[in-house]
């Protein structure tokens, strides 16, 4: 499924349209350009008792190849402006969705609305998956907290890049209900290919329901009283590294932490997995298990202590 042969939103089919303009206007400048000097090269080659023919300022050629490409430059533009136009209006979007870019992984915040309203009043917000509703225009509000990401799913259409320190937005829109693959497209660093963007579109009739149940299992997956040790754990380097499941912490550059408590071991060295073990680890992975590839952080002793109160319920 490619987004030229089978577009799944309205921006990815205008841009299609225009794709295959122009690429029949390429092939046409091809088929005449080598045809031209294919031809040229046989029917005028040189070979015995045969003269070629020399001759320059030839006003009619010399106008055909200023006019000609000129013509079709203009024409590309006339064509593609009221298609950007329509790309770039996010005006009467539906929905607002704020899109946070992050190494590695996209941070979607919902519409500040009693339905997207979690145990911590505040709005919903997911990492692993962005869920929309299909037929619906959205809006997509983009931020990004380290470096440029870009943000883009081809087969839909639409593509941003996310800079820090500015906002920028785009809007999506998927025809049909789906599982959507999208990825940053801005070189990112060490995690930049696991930085995907995975779409879901639900039908509209169902979005709703969607929404209660992903509240619901937000609730149940953070539950209050550990919401300062695991904002700790979220406000620090750790989220680009690992994945916790059912919170903003996405990275897949280390181990998956959703079980950390469950596990035999932490790293396959120290045992058991406890508080105590948990902090020695942060605070000096290399002197655990030399040549590790997670780095310390230097974090205070107290932000230690919170984060590992969090983990030791990760089971
Ligand atoms: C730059 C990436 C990076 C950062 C940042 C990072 N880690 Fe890690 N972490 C890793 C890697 C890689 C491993 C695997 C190390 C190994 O097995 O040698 C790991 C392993 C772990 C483990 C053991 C996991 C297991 O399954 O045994 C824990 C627990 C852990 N990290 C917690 C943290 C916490 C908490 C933070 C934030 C304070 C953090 N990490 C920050 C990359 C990172
Ligand atoms: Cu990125």
């Amino acid at each position: 499924m490619s987004w030229v042969n089978d577009p799944q939103g309205p921006i990815a089919r205008e841009a299609a349209g225009l794709y295959w303009i122009f690429f029949a206007m390429a092939v046409v400048v091809l088929v005449i350009v080598d045809g031209g000097l294919i031809y040229a090269g046989f029917k005028f080659r040189e070979r015995a008792g045969h003269v070629a023919k020399q001759f320059h300022s030839h006003n009619l050629l010399e106008f055909a190849w200023t006019l000609i490409p000129t013509a079709m430059v203009l024409s590309m533009t006339a064509l593609a402006v009221p298609k950007l136009n329509f790309i770039n209006d996010t005006s009467n979007a539906e929905m607002t969705i704020h899109v946070k870019g992050q190494r590695w992984s996209w941070i979607y915040t919902y519409p500040d609305q009693p339905a997207f309203r979690t145990n911590e009043n505040k709005p919903l917000q997911t990492a692993e998956t962005l869920t929309i509703p299909a037929n619906t225009k959205i809006k997509i509000e983009l931020e990004a907290v380290d470096v440029i990401h870009s943000f883009a799913v081809p087969v839909i259409g639409g593509k941003k890049d996310a800079v820090p320190g500015r906002q920028t937005s785009l809007w999506i829109q998927a025809d049909r209900p789906g599982t959507y693959k999208g990825q940053c497209t801005e070189f990112c660093g060490a995690g930049h290919a696991d930085m995907l963007v995975n779409l879901v579109v639900v039908p509209k009739a169902e979005y709703a329901a969607w929404t209660r149940n992903a509240v619901a299992e937000y609730n149940r997956l953070n539950p209050p009283e550990l919401a300062r040790f695991r904002a700790t754990y979220l406000a620090n380097a750790c989220v680009g590294c690992h994945v916790v499941a059912g919170t903003t912490s996405q990275g897949k550059v280390g181990p998956d932490l959703s079980k950390i408590a469950s596990k035999p071991n932490i790293a396959g060295v120290l045992s058991p997995v406890n508080e105590a073990n948990l902090k020695r680890w942060i605070q000096n992975p290399q002197a655990v298990k030399p040549g590790t590839t997670m780095p310390a952080l230097g974090l205070s002793d107290a932000v230690v202590d919170d984060i590992v109160r969090y983990l030791v319920t990760l089971r």
